[in-house]
């Protein structure tokens, strides 16, 4: 204990009364403890110094490095509880790397936390975006550099692992990475803000990022918006657009808020971040086991575009794609269940001591078993709830299945036909029941909510297939096209693929004619003809709307039905598409809202359709 109070006092036998009781600092990680914590702070290029934390087991020599660049302060990672037991104060996926001679490292990305330096919410790699000499890679590069010359109980050997915003800056160490670096597993990174990852997926805004920004960027007086504990519908609606909404909370002059309201579409500011086409760029040379969740609530974009977009450019790339039945950085903590769904014990646990610690093991441990080929993808089957690995991914090839009449879905192409619903901007659908809550479990499972409750509803439109007799097995992106028209100027369309369980289970009453989202996903109308190049639209013209729901692994078994959704809003998790055409839907004003008449067309020459990638079982 370090005494604030004069030494005299300190020195004095019995205290005085009057003694300040502040004291300085606390040392709580005690003599006993069977761990090694230290703190340091590593120098960039540019005389910044960044946090870091090291952790290993006494006794650790010859160990590997497992590094960490994160924004969400690497004194908590290193605390999670205040314990002498290392396996209590590091995350729980930290356990079986520490107790196998690893060395933990944290650190602080550049302007947060204990580190110094601008904060720069995924800062831009340098070049036009970024005119300084520092970003991520550098960081990375330099903080490695550092560790292996200064841990000496470590190998000199480093992997990188970290999810969603960690990573992010786990792929951004893939760039010009220092040789030191051996193996990388970025789990549901971040990686294009713009076209599916946290900001707008195809076009649409994500309001969930006023809440995040305000927590992550501001000094003093930063958390949730202060909108109140009510229903986040009520609070967004009453908001009107994104920028009023903004406005009206004092965030809209947060550069973090700005940025985003300042560029609604695909322009060079997010193309020039999109970390797959960077990294498609360049040679990938580090072993990278890039994954996520299969209902991956923020970041359901990035690691399979990162794989298509490496194995596109370099065949031959040391990249593998894992897949699991989990949510956003579901991989890192308990995965026997998610919502109601059940699998085969705790599918995370399985993939991180199956598949991340041997891909790691071979090649940063100090004479390691030699490594196993790696496939291209390892992915859960749900539905028959099975590990399974394919040389190539997607791996499945398509087949299309029609959106056809009395609301029917076939694998034969109808004869021609349509469906109208009323799309209202006042009564937006919501994306959960309301009362909404973007936080907590019902955020962390909104993608496996039983999809009943906005089934029926005048504008949503659920064509279902027979019951099936035989399993449909998808492995890969189920594509839409969508042939649709609006009586508006600018339309949001949202497509859910759902398994539809049987009706009777009185085993699992909570599953019987449970309508599970396989795959959810928004398209913003104005962009149908290119991300960059927002239009409006013809009034009753009718348009093929393009784009992919989530990469999947899933079976719809014998006597489950197929069902796709549509609709026109999944409020308040995306902003409202006010159906007029403006310049910027962040700047819509009360007046442009107006209600639309929406037709989705079936067969013939406009044959709707998913399609499925199917394998033969
Ligand atoms: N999805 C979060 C995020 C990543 C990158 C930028 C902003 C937010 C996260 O969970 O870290």
């Amino acid at each position: 204990v370090v005494l604030a109070a004069p030494l005299a006092a300190q020195n004095a036998a019995t205290l005085d009364p009057m003694t300040n009781d502040k004291v300085a600092s606390y040392d709580w990680v005690r003599p006993e403890a069977d761990y090694v914590r230290r703190e340091v702070m590593i120098p960039m290029r540019d005389g910044k110094k960044l946090f870091t934390v090291i952790v290993f087991r006494k006794g650790t020599t010859d160990g590997p490095m497992l590094l960490s660049r994160s924004p969400y302060n690497a004194t908590g990672h290193t605390s999670r509880n205040r314990s002498q037991k290392i396996e209590e104060v590091l995350a729980v996926m930290d356990a079986p790397f520490v107790n196998d001679g690893y060395i933990r490292v944290y650190q602080d990305v550049r302007g947060l936390a204990k580190s110094e330096g601008d904060y720069v919410m995924t800062r831009p790699l340098r070049g036009p975006l970024n005119k300084t000499k520092v970003d991520h890679a550098t960081d990375a590069y330099d903080t490695i550099d550092w560790l292996v010359k200064n841990v000496k109980e470590s190998n000199g050997k480093v992997g990188i692992i970290g999810s969603s915003y960690l990573g992010f800056t786990s792929l951004m160490a893939l760039i010009d990475p220092h040789p030191a670096l051996k193996a990388a597993v970025p789990q549901s990174p971040m990686v294009d803000g713009w076209i599916g990852d946290d900001w707008f997926h195809n076009g649409a805004f994500r309001t969930f990022g006023f809440d995040y920004d305000l927590g992550q960027t501001v000094e003093k007086g930063g958390g949730e918006v202060p909108k109140g504990t009510g229903d986040e519908y009520t609070a967004y609606l009453g908001g009107g657009s994104a920028g009023e909404f903004a406005k009206r909370w004092g965030i809209d002059q947060l550069p973090s808020v700005r940025k985003p309201l300042e560029h609604p579409a695909y322009d060079s500011f997010w193309q020039g971040q999109a970390v797959d086409k960077l990294l498609a760029a360049r040679k990938l040379t580090v072993p990278t086991l890039v994954m996520l969740g299969q209902w991956d609530q923020e970041d359901s974009y990035g690691a399979p575009a990162v794989f298509k977009a490496v194995k596109a450019a370099q065949p031959d790339a040391p990249i593998t794609l894992g897949i699991g039945p989990w949510r956003h950085s579901g991989a890192n903590y308990e995965g026997s269940s998610l919502g109601p769904l059940k699998f085969e014990g705790d599918t995370a646990l399985q993939f991180r001591l199956n598949w991340i610690k041997p891909f790691l093991d071979c090649r940063v441990k100090s004479n390691p078993q030699p490594c196993q080929p790696m496939p291209a993808a390892v992915t859960y089957a749900t539905g028959t709830n099975r590990w399974e690995t394919d040389a190539k991914w997607p791996a499945g090839s398509e087949m299309p299945l029609y959106l056809a009449g009395n609301g029917g879905l076939s694998w034969a192409k109808p004869a021609a036909g349509s469906d109208d619903y009323v799309s209202d901007p006042a009564k937006p659908v919501p994306f959960l029941p309301r009362p909404v809550n973007m936080g907590g479990d019902a955020w962390r499972t909104w993608l496996v909510q039983d999809q009943r409750f906005v089934d029926g509803r005048p504008d949503v439109l659920s064509y279902t297939s027979d019951v099936l007799t035989k399993p449909v097995h998808i492995k890969g992106a189920p594509r839409v096209d969508l042939r649709a028209a609006t009586t508006g100027q600018d339309s949001d369309w949202v497509v859910k693929l759902i398994d539809v369980y049987p009706e009777e289970n009185s085993a699992n009453a909570t599953m019987a004619g449970y309508e599970l989202g396989i795959g959810i996903e928004i398209f913003r109308g104005r962009y149908v003809h290119g991300f960059s190049t927002p239009a409006p639209l013809e009034p009753g013209k009718t348009y093929s709307f393009g784009w992919s729901l989530p990469n999947v692994n899933h079976v719809f078994l014998p006597g489950h039905k197929i069902m796709v959704q549509v609709q026109s809003s999944l409020f308040p998790l995306y902003d409202r598409n006010p159906q007029t055409w403006v310049p910027s839907i962040m700047w819509a004003k009360p007046g442009d809202y107006k209600k639309a008449t929406q037709t989705v067309r079936w067969g013939g020459s406009e044959a709707s359709a998913v399609y499925l990638p199917v394998v033969a079982n």
